[in-house]
């Protein structure tokens, strides 16, 4: 473990789950993710501008304290916390017919040990960031999926897709980062890394940079 990382005290909730808030400023290790190549472009391209970064979270979720309780309803879907933090005509934006659609704000969830559906795996509505409503509307309609994926994968998805964390029921942990990438008008808001002005990387450079608004240029 990193040793600045250490001393770090991570906030946690009553269900397991564990996390540091923009830990970038504490450790450089996870500017890494950034560095991954296409990772930036990437974005770039699902969020339809120069991607900032609005908030970036470490999580270690640990197996639920009522794992063996099924009164807990744990692996009943409609007990999870299902939301998404912005409706499809705030975000999602297609510039021509028949172009891809962007999402003006992005997650990236890099999962650093192999997520299941009983190690954590993040739920979703397919299809939802298109539709309006709320969970109770969407669910039955759009199909549930909840990938599962290797230690090391990143799952890029739209904000305005309706989605879940969902619990640890095994025995063991997961551990993920949570980056928020968004159009450069409402991101930004992450304190950058000190002696970020200095970097030679453009692209990464900008990820830190203030939101822009009015008239200040792109
Ligand atoms: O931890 C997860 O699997 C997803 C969490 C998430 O996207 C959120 O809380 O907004």
């Amino acid at each position: 473990m990193d040793i600045a990382l250490s001393r770090v005290q991570p906030w946690q909730s009553e269900n397991g789950l564990q996390g540091i808030s923009e830990p970038h400023l504490t450790s450089t290790t996870f500017l890494d993710l950034f560095r991954i190549e296409g990772f930036v472009a990437t974005c770039r391209q699902l969020v339809g501008h120069g991607p900032r970064l609005r908030h970036c979270s470490a999580l270690r979720t640990a197996t639920h304290p009522r794992a063996s309780d099924p009164d807990a309803r744990l692996t009943d879907q409609s007990t999870w916390d299902w939301h998404r933090d912005f409706q499809p005509d705030s975000i999602i934006r297609q510039s021509k017919a028949g172009s891809h659609l962007t999402s003006q704000a992005v997650v990236a969830a890099a999962y650093l040990t192999k997520t299941t559906a009983e190690l954590g795996a993040t739920a979703f509505l397919d299809g939802t960031h298109v539709l309006a409503g709320s969970y109770r509307d969407l669910t039955g309609v759009a199909p549930f999926v909840q990938p599962e994926v290797e230690a090391g994968s990143v799952v890029l998805f739209s904000e305005a897709l309706m989605h879940a964390a969902t619990p640890v029921t095994a025995n063991g942990a997961r551990y993920a980062v949570l980056t928020w990438m968004t159009a450069p008008w409402f991101g930004g808001e992450a304190p950058a890394p000190f002696g970020v002005d200095r970097w030679v990387d453009s692209g990464l450079r900008q990820i830190f940079t203030a939101p822009r608004f009015g008239d200040s240029e792109p």
